[in-house]
């Protein structure tokens, strides 16, 4: 028999889960002494960051990442990370202190709820019985972690159960990959095969399947248009194929116009559909025929029309491709480019993204947090490579300082870039202190407008009007912020001074944040203008 600790780092070490991303507490010390020198131990000052870098290295890995937080005080706090890994699908396997087991029942400090705290949002949370189950019941969490859909989950363990006496688990291995029902396939194929003008929405499923060329051949197989799904946390498709056609609206009326002229649309990986204002109207027009293939049940179950095909997104286009008809070129011509935006004072964001495009390598990722100027982002920044573009569907800002680091730490062959507004920077910028103690070489584009712009937006949206409170974040320098936490960090205000800086940025081997002041954000909601006769609230 081993300790409960060995058989633990043994389990973990056999899960390839050799990196363990946390903020550490009193619960946690038992498990975390004589830290083993195989295992890496990625220190961040808030959970919020400790788990959002776990998620950009375990979204840059496409493997699952191990974080340990402390008792309920780092998962109260981890808890907006833990949200965005259930959305995204990520494979999260979380273990959390307990106070001791022989005390518990008096209610102590630092006692923890944990498990009912995470459990809307994780797939399996569980504070084993008896301390002998620790190690057994990681294993568990980590294979119902992969299994798709992927997703966190957590196990809390009480800081006593570390020196018990067990039997070491077995090594075990379970597959991942669901096949879709081949039948159910095939009716996919007849509509497509009679369809006058069938268009593929991809989502980022696709990715998280390995689906992107399989999704590419078939689209072109089909000549089929292509859209990506509204609010994307991935960009699943070549941006300048010939095919591509952008992102759909995330309101329900909108999004049926959009794809009105399209006689059958598959959607492959993405639910139906993610919304976000509220502008009644059918999912698809009454010409349409839906259908979806998705990796998860909980979307299959919770579509709002159309027929689903549940299992892995790679396989199913497979499936179509090899049995449906090509379709010809239909000779479309298609006029995409946006204009060439110019240098104005202050900068725009137009002239921001698409010279930021000037200088991305075709291989660059980035990893989003920009409300306001999402669209100046999707209109002129044209990356064509697998795993180049990671947002959050979740809506909680946060996430893109934290998963930029996690996604250069896993990829370090590939340069990653952070555009983050100056109010959604602040709600993880400890992070920039793990980014500079592990040198990893983000560079983050801090767009500095001084307001909430998006919120702005949105009162002018939805006729809520100009009269509320909390709108301006004057005062804050970030670069000071950054050069705090060790970062190197330059402001620049001179649209003639932009490029210069982002090269300057690139040319480094270390983490940097431009602070570039900007014209406030666009005045239209996720691209969504009056025109879409959104709802009102005033
Ligand atoms: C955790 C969290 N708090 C508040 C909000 C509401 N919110 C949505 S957009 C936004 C403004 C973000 O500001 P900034 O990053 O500067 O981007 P801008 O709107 O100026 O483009 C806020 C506060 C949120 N989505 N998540």
């Amino acid at each position: 028999m081993i300790t409960v600790r060995e058989a633990t780092y043994d389990v973990l070490r056999s899960l390839g889960l050799t990196v363990v991303f946390g903020n550490p507490g009193s619960s946690e010390l038992p498990f975390l002494k004589d830290f083993p020198s195989d295992f890496k131990y990625v220190l961040a000052l808030h959970e919020r960051s400790a788990a959002g870098i776990a998620l950009g290295y375990a979204l840059g890995k496409g493997t699952a990442a191990f974080v340990n937080l402390h008792s309920i005080a780092s998962v109260g706090n981890g808890l907006s990370a833990i949200i965005d890994a259930h959305y995204c699908h990520v494979p999260l396997v979380i273990t959390t202190g307990q106070q001791d087991r022989r005390q518990l029942q008096s209610e102590p400090f630092l006692v923890s709820r944990a498990v009912e705290v995470a459990k809307p949002y994780v797939k399996w949370a569980c504070e084993p019985l008896r301390a002998e189950d620790v190690p057994a019941a990681i294993a568990r969490a980590y294979h119902m972690a992969i299994q798709p859909p992927c997703g966190p989950v957590l196990v809390s363990i009480p800081m006593d159960d570390w020196n018990h006496l067990c039997d070491p688990p077995a090594v075990r291995r379970v597959s991942k990959t669901v096949s879709p029902d081949p039948i159910a396939l095939d009716e996919i194929v007849r509509a497509l095969d009679s369809s006058r003008n069938p268009a593929l929405v991809v989502g980022p499923q696709v990715e998280e399947d390995g689906a992107w060329q399989e999704v590419v051949s078939l689209a072109e197989h089909l000549n089929a248009e292509v859209y990506q799904d509204p609010i994307p946390s991935r960009w699943t498709f070549p941006r300048s194929h010939g095919l591509f056609r952008g992102g759909l609206l995330p309101a329900q009326r909108p999004l049926a116009e959009q794809l009105a002229k399209h006689d059958v649309v598959v959607v492959l990986g993405a639910p139906v559909f993610l919304y976000y204002a509220y502008v009644p109207g059918p999912t698809v027009h009454w010409g349409t025929r839906l259908f979806q293939i998705t990796n998860s049940s909980f979307d299959a179950a919770a579509g709002l029309a159309g027929t689903s095909v549940v299992g892995n997104v790679a396989d199913a286009a497979r499936h179509i491709r090899t049995h449906s008809k090509a379709r010809p070129d239909p000779g479309r011509v298609v006029l995409r480019e946006s204009p060439q935006p110019k240098p104005e004072y202050p900068i725009t964001t137009a002239y921001l993204f698409s010279t930021l495009n000037q200088l991305l390598a075709p291989d660059a990722v980035i990893a989003e947090e920009c409300p306001s100027s999402k669209g100046d982002l999707d209109r002129y920044v044209r990356l064509d490579h697998p795993g180049s573009f990671y947002s959050v569907r979740s809506g909680i800002l946060g996430f893109g300082v934290p998963a930029a680091i996690g996604l250069q730490m896993a990829n370090p062959a590939r340069r990653v870039f952070c555009p983050v507004g100056d109010g959604s920077a602040q709600y993880s910028i400890q992070a920039l202190w793990t980014a500079v103690q592990q040198n990893t070489p983000v560079v983050f584009i801090l767009i500095r407008n001084g307001d909430y712009s998006a919120l702005r937006g949105f009162c002018d949206f939805t006729g809520v009007g100009r009269s509320v409170p909390g709108m301006e974040i004057p005062g804050i320098d970030a670069v000071r912020i950054a050069q705090g936490y060790g970062m190197a960090a330059w402001e620049v205000d001179r649209p003639g001074d932009l490029e210069p800086a982002l090269r300057k940025a690139l040319a480094s081997q270390s983490p940097c944040l431009v602070s570039v002041n900007v014209q406030p954000g666009e005045q239209t909601t996720m691209g969504m203008d009056q025109s879409v006769d959104p709802p009102n609230y005033g």
